[in-house]
């Protein structure tokens, strides 16, 4: 009898807490948002994804939140990727098509309409830390690029491209452009201090906040703290070090994460981690076909974690596709930004999936990368259609003038079609087979043909110059069995 009158009060003090907390003023309604992306993270490299790294705060976030199984980068590389991810728009749309060199004149141009541009409409204070990529920063002065301000960012700590000369003691950090000494320490630990000191000395408390933060994690040149390399040594140098930098990105999670808890922030934080691409190992992509730079899903599908307990109920998986640009979409959706054209954008608000409602995507998702072979993928469904031009001209890394041609030009020749949830690690090729596979060949030409319409033309890139190689000698994979 006891426990049952000890039940009721707690019971009582839960619904009292729980009226509490929804009766605050309307601005506060308005979530924080906080999107992390991991750098060249696989889909299998968190423990939560099946990985073999010690992931406690992300595995946390996860069964707080949502698990997406089927979650995809806006490209297989990190320019194009980071630029659909803001825009809400298919890459080549933008003009990003592939990563950005330094020195090249490739950027997001402020014409695009980025998701800090939109929150800041909506009197959210932003911020960006970590890795940019989508221009050159000040100190770069071959060209007068927009900067992370000129993109919605009020505030920005990071680098052009990767962290240099690895992630420890990083020499090339810029915020707010002006250049910094070299950095002491590991570039996710810098960044998730100064994101701390952001909401401890910049953040006005009284508006929402966007922050987006890019970490520089598992980016190749690698460096991890020898005191969590130790703990992976069994499984060799190499991939101890590797281990380790998932082990080291988690914890710089989790002290941001534990920040905003601590602080009562995290419950109203709309939490989002990903990946900006697939992995360069492939064991990192766990069973999935092929590597970063590719369009199999090695290369597009990445982790997604998504956290808001207000009106995400927690310890779900959502296996329906959904990726980058999708977010600015469900943005728009949740904040009812009225300012936002979002038919012209290529995703899809995600808002009744996270509410557990019936969903249905508008536009199929797709990939565009001309350097790679296939190079266009399309998700119908649970099929994943792909294209081959059996283009055997020999390509420079960077985008030349001859790739812009090409883009314009570019035609199919063959094709593969695959069904993701009985075979996700693509052996089967139903492109022969199936039914229905030439009204999937047609709508592929459909989006080729606007793709090369809607294509970003850029009137002065490089020649090609330099090494060059054909599609199928840039990168090569090993499907996981015969590692
Ligand atoms: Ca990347």
């Amino acid at each position: 009898m006891k426990n049952t009158t000890n039940l009721s009060v707690l019971l009582f003090s839960l619904v009292l807490s729980a009226c509490h907390s929804e009766a605050q003023p309307t601005e506060k309604t308005k979530p924080n948002i906080l999107l992390m992306v991991a750098d060249d993270m696989g889909y299998a490299d968190l423990n939560c994804y099946g990985g073999l790294s010690n992931t406690p705060h992300l595995n946390q976030l996860a069964k707080e939140g949502i698990r997406l199984t089927n979650f995809y980068a806006a490209a297989s590389n990190c320019s194009p990727s980071r630029a659909g991810l803001l825009t809400g728009k298919s890459p080549a749309r933008l003009g990003m098509y592939s990563y950005r060199p330094q020195g090249h004149p490739m950027h997001l141009r402020t014409s695009e309409v980025t998701i800090a541009e939109a929150l800041q409409e909506e009197n959210y204070q932003t911020a960006h830390i970590g890795k940019w990529h989508l221009g050159c920063l000040p100190q770069d002065t071959a060209f007068h690029h927009p900067q992370p301000h000129d993109q919605g960012f009020s505030y920005s700590l990071g680098t052009e491209n990767n962290a240099q000369p690895s992630h420890l003691n990083p020499v090339n950090f810029v915020r707010n452009g002006e250049q910094l000494d070299a950095q002491e320490g590991y570039s996710c630990n810098i960044l998730a201090n100064e994101a701390l000191s952001w909401f401890e000395q910049q953040w006005n408390q009284e508006d929402p906040f966007f922050m987006y933060m890019a970490f520089h994690e598992p980016h190749a040149k690698i460096a991890s703290p020898p005191e969590l390399v130790e703990k992976y040594k069994s499984h060799g140098e190499r991939d101890a070090e590797y281990l380790a930098n998932i082990e080291n990105l988690d914890l710089a999670v989790g002290k941001v994460v534990d920040y905003l808890r601590a602080q009562g922030l995290l419950d109203n934080t709309l939490l989002i981690f990903s990946s900006d691409n697939g992995s360069y190992r492939q064991a990192s992509n766990g069973q999935l076909r092929a590597v970063k730079s590719y369009l199999y899903e090695g290369g597009i599908r990445v982790p997604g974690i998504i956290r808001w307990p207000e009106l995400i109920q927690g310890g779900q998986e959502v296996h329906e596709a959904a990726g980058f640009v999708d977010v600015l979409p469900t943005l728009a959706d949740l904040l009812n930004l009225k300012s936002l054209d979002t038919q012209n954008l290529d995703g899809t608000s995600i808002l009744p999936l996270l509410k557990g409602e019936n969903f249905e995507r508008e536009n199929p998702l797709y990939w565009f990368f001309y350097r790679t072979s296939p190079e266009i993928a399309m998700r119908i469904g649970d099929m994943m259609v792909m294209g081959k031009d059996k283009d055997t001209v020999a390509r420079t890394h960077p985008f030349t003038m001859a790739d812009m041609e090409y883009v314009k030009e570019v035609q199919l020749h063959e094709y593969e079609l695959y069904q993701l949830t009985e075979d996700d690690a693509q052996y089967h090729n139903l492109a022969g087979r199936h039914p229905e596979a030439e009204v999937y060949q047609q709508k592929l030409n459909n989006k080729l043909r606007k793709i090369k319409e809607e294509a970003y033309y850029w009137e002065k890139l490089p020649e090609a110059e330099g090494n060059r190689k054909p599609k199928t000698e840039w990168v090569k994979y090993k499907r996981i069995e015969e590692n």
